[in-house]
């Protein structure tokens, strides 16, 4: 009992409990002496021991809930969960740079108007290239070096054929965007890809002139950047459109001095555009006498560069989580 009684931990005890009561213990050891014993010194003596070994182990129990309780406590106060805090929850997604712009341009393109259309990433060379004023042997077909497939078939090397099943599908008067994938067997470098986002632009309708495509690229542009931004126009070569424009505008990086960005000229090119080719709208059905348009091209991918401050096209299509979780 005084073992009991003293036993500091459920080893302890436990120590004590073989010691007493258990297989080689004191108590079974005199119970083995019982032999030697005449009966009735047995019979009074076997009453005692058991009521010996009942007090025991209703002691032994008693010191063993205490410290099974105290055990309890003790990893209840360790193991203390408070559910009513809020969950860590997994990162939800975001949206890409290029998915964002592109869908900024579409709500404000379709608050103008304009339908978004959609058109296949592999082509024919007639939608490519002979629908846009570039025949077989025309040296612009150089300015983009093309993927071609073997069934004669190819990836699109911008979005200007949708251009071309824009003004089939629908006819003038047209008000129209393509944003989409576009490919090109270029070398990669902080600037170029392989494969690359376009946003295309067309309205054809009666009196269209540069003033009118000066004023949505503007439109354009300011919603794209919230601010009012300073464009200048260049000539600029493209069969499809005459006369054919680079829109450029002041670096938003520096504001004009020049840097890195715009490569210390102060000015970005980023839009080339024009007045639709009467033949153009020709090999589409179009009457170039009653109807004329303005079409531009916009370098979307570059574009999200500018607008997110990204330096390297590489990052855009990595798939590094580290580049795309800071959107
Ligand atoms: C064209 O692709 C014409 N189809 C644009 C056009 C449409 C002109 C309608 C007139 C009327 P260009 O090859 O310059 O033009 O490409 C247009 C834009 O796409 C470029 O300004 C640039 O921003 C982007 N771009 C071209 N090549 C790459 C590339 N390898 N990587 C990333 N962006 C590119």
């Amino acid at each position: 009992m005084a073992a009991f009684a003293s036993a500091a931990s459920a080893d302890e005890l436990e120590e004590a409990r073989v010691h007493a009561l258990g297989r080689k213990g004191t108590l079974a050891t005199i119970s083995k002496e019982f032999g030697k014993l005449t009966p009735e010194e047995r019979a009074r003596l076997g009453k005692l021991l058991n009521a010996v070994k009942q007090e025991l182990e209703g002691e032994y129990e008693s010191k063993k809930r205490r410290f099974e309780q105290a055990a309890l406590a003790d990893r209840l106060s360790r193991e203390w969960l408070d559910v009513t805090l809020p969950a860590a929850g997994i990162r939800p997604g975001s949206l890409h740079p290029i998915t964002r712009l592109q869908e900024e341009i579409e709500d404000l393109f379709t608050s103008l108007g304009f339908a978004v259309l959609d058109g296949p990433e592999v082509e024919s060379e007639e939608h490519n290239f002979d629908a846009l004023n570039i025949p077989p042997t025309h040296p612009a077909r150089d300015m983009q070096d093309t993927f071609w497939l073997t069934n004669g078939l190819l990836l699109r090397t911008h979005t200007s054929p949708v251009q071309v099943r824009g003004m089939r599908k629908l006819g003038p008067p047209l008000r129209m965007i393509a944003p989409g994938r576009a490919f090109r067997n270029e070398e990669v470098d902080a600037s170029h890809e392989h494969t690359f986002y376009q946003l295309e632009g067309m309205m054809v309708d009666r009196d269209v002139s540069v003033a009118n495509l000066i004023y949505f690229m503007k439109t354009l542009l300011s919603g794209i950047f919230r601010r009012e931004v300073t464009v200048r126009l260049r000539p600029g070569y493209f069969p499809f459109v005459e006369p054919g424009f680079e829109l450029d505008i002041q670096c938003l990086i520096c504001g004009g001095p020049g840097c890195a960005v715009c490569k210390f000229s102060g000015w970005v090119e980023l839009l080339p555009c024009g007045l639709v080719h009467p033949n153009v709208l020709k090999l589409s059905g179009i009457d170039p006498e009653q109807w004329g348009g303005f079409a531009f091209g916009l370098g979307l991918t570059r574009l999200a560069m500018m607008r997110f401050e990204i330096d390297d096209i590489r990052q855009m299509q990595g798939g590094d989580l580290r580049f795309l979780k800071q959107f």
